[in-house]
């Protein structure tokens, strides 16, 4: 099991790897976070939206339809850790997962105020939201737009940013020399987010997937894949503390952002290098 965060993560890796690069939170980003709390990026739009039509406009929510299919979940290469073991079987109904990360705009309109350890970046990921913050986040803006959101569940997360049955190792690509033109990690990040979108979507449209922030979905941490789940749409109990974290961060290593990598932190942790995309129950 890899916990995330300033703590847990380095030493859950330390027998196996160096300690993950930049994803805590050191003070001079806390002290610059206080100092910028002045400028928080403005909602979407001016004025207060009135509708859940207004709502939907203003938070431009962006969807993506997957077709439902089957795949190869988890990982038993040499990179592969014994959480991501054994390799298994999965169908998933179709369903639908946002084309980006969560950004600071959509969560400031909803929640009003920017909890981001890199704030003033309308467009970047929202982060330092908890698996706990995240569910606020979905019961506030499923009622002010009138969409049935959710997290992903892990198994829809993975086959998503795999491109389905084309088994993808990073979300757009196999070729580790190629990743950089895909997704925002240790090599390229400069130690930060990033404006969603900026790097090249995988084959379903979807944008960093692979890296900028880690992102939550729904299912609790089990310490492996358990036999006993069902083939079609398999998802631990989200009862399960701690909670799965999937797609490296902008602090990671290529190793460390494979699609088949599970991170997992306590539902109520926050860091810098952590936010969500949303999914919806059913089709608007
Ligand atoms: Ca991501």
């Amino acid at each position: 099991m890899f916990t995330v965060g300033a703590v847990s993560l380095a030493l859950a890796l330390s027998s196996v790897l160096p300690a993950p690069v930049g994803c805590a939170s050191p003070e001079r980003a806390v002290v610059q976070e206080d100092a910028n709390r002045q400028k928080q990026p403005a909602p979407a739009t001016s004025g207060t939206p009135r509708t859940a039509e207004e709502w939907r406009r203003t938070l431009g929510l962006k969807f993506v339809r997957i077709p439902a299919g089957e795949f190869e979940m988890g990982a038993a290469d040499s990179e592969a850790f014994d959480n991501e073991k054994p390799v298994h079987r999965v169908r998933v109904a179709k369903f639908q997962i946002g084309k980006t990360e969560v950004t600071q705009a959509q969560w400031v309109a909803v929640m009003g105020a920017n909890p981001s350890r890199f704030p003033g970046c309308n467009d970047c990921p929202v982060e330092k939201v908890s698996w706990d913050d995240a569910q606020e986040f979905i019961r506030k803006a499923s009622a002010l737009t009138g969409l049935s959101l959710r997290l992903p569940t892990e198994a829809e997360w993975e086959y998503a940013a795999r491109g389905g049955a084309r088994q993808q190792k990073w979300a757009g690509t196999d070729s580790a020399a190629d990743l950089g033109n895909f997704a925002w990690i240790d090599l390229n990040s400069e130690g930060r987010t990033h404006p969603v979108c900026r790097k090249k979507p995988n084959v379903f449209g979807l944008c960093d997937m692979t890296g900028n922030v880690f992102e939550w979905v729904q299912d609790g941490a089990a310490k492996g894949y358990d036999a006993t789940l069902p083939v079609e749409n398999p998802a631990d109990p989200a009862t399960l503390s701690p909670r799965i974290l999937r797609g490296g961060c902008w602090g990671y290593t290529a190793r460390l952002a494979r699609n088949a990598f599970r991170g997992s932190n306590a539902p109520s942790s926050k860091s810098g290098s952590i936010g969500f995309r949303l999914s919806i129950v059913s089709p608007p």
